[in-house]
C-alpha cells in the first residue's frame, strides 16, 4: 500500500487516474486541487471514504503542499491550466499554476525525498509535418507553440534540473490528446458531442486538417501506473496508443454516430499557431514497462464517450453556456 499524493485530481484525466487507482491498486489517495473552473467534483462522487479523502488548496501555496507532500509516498503531478485557447487569451494562470506550481511541488519532494512523476504533454515538442513519417520520441528538442505548451515545457525542464542537481527521485510522463468521460466540454471531443446534442453544429478549426494522436484516459493511467511502479529514475516516457485522426475525421465521426449526416460542420477562425500535427512513438515505454493501450479501437471508444455524455447531462450542463460564450466572443 503506498500514500499517492494526486494534484489536479478533479479534472479530467487527474479524476480518471484516482478511479483508475482506486480499482486497480490498494493504494490510499488524496487529491490536492484548486477547483478553477475546469474542476467538477462530481467526478469523485462516490469514492470509498477509508482510502480516499480531498484537500480544496492551490499547488503554489507552499505551506499546504509541504504539508501533503511529508505526508505522501509518490506524488503524481495532474494539476494545470489545460487549455491552448485560454492560455492565448490569458498566459498568467498558466506561468502561476504550471511554472510556480510544479516548482514548489518539487521543492517540497525535495526536502522529503518523496518519489515524484511529472505528468506532461507531446505538445512540449511543437508540431510534425501532415507527410512527416517521423513521430516525437524522448529524444526529440523541445520546441513549444502556445503559452500553454511552453509553461509545460519550462515545467519538465524543472523536474529535470531537479533530478540532476538535487536527485529528486522523478520520473516524466509526456501524452497524446486524450479523450473519454469527465472532460471538460471547452476541449474538442466533448464540445462536439454536447453541441451536438445541443443542436449546435460542430466547429472546426481553420479547414480541420490538423491532426491530433488520440488515446483513451484510461490507458493513459495504467500507463503512468507502469512508470510509477517500474520506470527510472531521471527518465522520459511518451506515452501514446497510434491514434493518429485529423480533427475533420474525428468530427464526421461524432456526427455519424449522432445521426447526423458527416457535413453537418462548420469551418471557424483557426487558433492562433495551430500546432499541425502531433504524433507518439511510444517504443521505450512498451519495451521497457510492457505496457500495452487496452482501448485502441478509437470508433469504440468515441461511443462509450458519447454514451458517457449523453448519459451524464447533469455532469457537463452547468459548465456549456459559459463556455459556448467564450467561444462565440473568440470567433470560434
Ligand atoms: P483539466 O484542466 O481537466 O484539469 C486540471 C485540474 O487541475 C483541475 O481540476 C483544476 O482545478 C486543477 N488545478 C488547476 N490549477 C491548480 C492549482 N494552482 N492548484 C491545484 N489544482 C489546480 O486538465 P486535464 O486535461 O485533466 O490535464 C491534466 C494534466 O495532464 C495536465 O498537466 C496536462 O498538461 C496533462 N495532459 C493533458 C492532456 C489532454 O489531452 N488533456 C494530454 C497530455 C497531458
Ligand atoms: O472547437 C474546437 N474545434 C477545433 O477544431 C476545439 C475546441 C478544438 N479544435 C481543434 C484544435 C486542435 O487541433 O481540435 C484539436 C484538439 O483541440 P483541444 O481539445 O483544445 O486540444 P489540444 O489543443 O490538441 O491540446 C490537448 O492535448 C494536449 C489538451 O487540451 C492539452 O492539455 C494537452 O496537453
Amino acid at each position: 500500500m503506498q500514500r499517492l499524493l494526486i494534484t489536479g485530481g478533479a479534472g479530467f484525466i487527474g479524476a480518471n487516474f484516482v478511479r483508475h487507482v482506486l480499482a486497480h491498486t490498494d493504494d490510499h489517495v488524496t487529491v490536492l486541487d484548486k477547483l478553477t473552473y475546469a474542476a467538477n467534483l462530481k467526478s469523485l462522487e462516490g469514492l470509498p471514504e477509508d482510502r480516499f479523502n480531498f484537500v480544496h488548496g492551490d499547488i503554489c501555496d507552499a505551506g499546504l503542499v509541504d504539508t501533503l507532500v511529508a505526508g505522501a509516498d509518490v506524488v503524481v503531478h495532474y494539476a494545470a491550466e489545460s487549455h491552448n485557447d485560454n492560455s492565448l487569451h490569458d498566459p498568467r494562470p498558466f506561468l502561476d499554476t504550471n511554472v510556480v506550481g510544479t516548482y514548489t511541488l518539487i521543492e517540497a519532494a525535495r526536502r522529503h525525498g518523496t518519489r515524484f512523476h511529472h505528468i506532461s504533454t507531446d505538445e512540449v515538442y511543437g508540431e510534425l509535418s501532415l507527410d512527416d513519417p517521423e513521430r516525437f520520441t524522448e529524444d526529440t528538442p523541445y520546441c513549444p507553440s502556445s503559452p500553454y505548451s511552453s509553461t509545460k515545457a519550462a515545467s519538465d525542464l524543472l523536474v529535470r534540473a531537479w533530478v540532476r542537481s538535487f536527485g529528486l527521485r522523478a520520473t516524466i510522463s509526456n501524452c497524446s490528446n486524450n479523450y473519454g468521460p469527465y472532460q471538460h466540454v471547452e476541449k474538442f471531443i466533448p464540445r462536439q458531442i454536447t453541441n451536438v446534442i445541443d443542436g449546435i453544429r460542430p466547429k472546426l478549426y481553420g479547414r480541420g486538417e490538423n491532426v491530433r494522436d488520440w488515446i483513451h484516459a484510461n490507458d493513459h493511467s495504467s500507463a503512468v501506473l507502469a512508470i510509477i511502479a517500474g520506470g527510472r529514475i531521471g527518465e522520459t516516457y511518451l506515452i501514446g496508443a497510434d491514434g493518429e485522426r485529423s480533427n475533420k475525421d474525428v468530427v464526421e465521426l461524432i456526427l455519424k454516430q449522432l445521426g447526423q449526416t458527416p457535413d453537418a460542420y462548420d469551418l471557424v477562425v483557426d487558433r492562433a499557431g495551430h500546432d499541425l500535427r502531433y504524433a507518439i512513438d511510444s517504443t521505450k515505454l512498451r519495451d521497457e514497462l510492457g505496457w500495452e493501450p487496452l482501448f485502441s479501437n478509437f470508433e469504440a471508444g468515441l461511443e462509450d464517450t458519447i454514451a458517457w455524455y449523453r448519459n451524464n447531462e447533469d455532469w457537463w450542463r452547468p459548465q456549456k453556456a459559459a463556455t459556448e460564450a467564450r467561444y462565440t466572443e473568440q470567433g470560434q
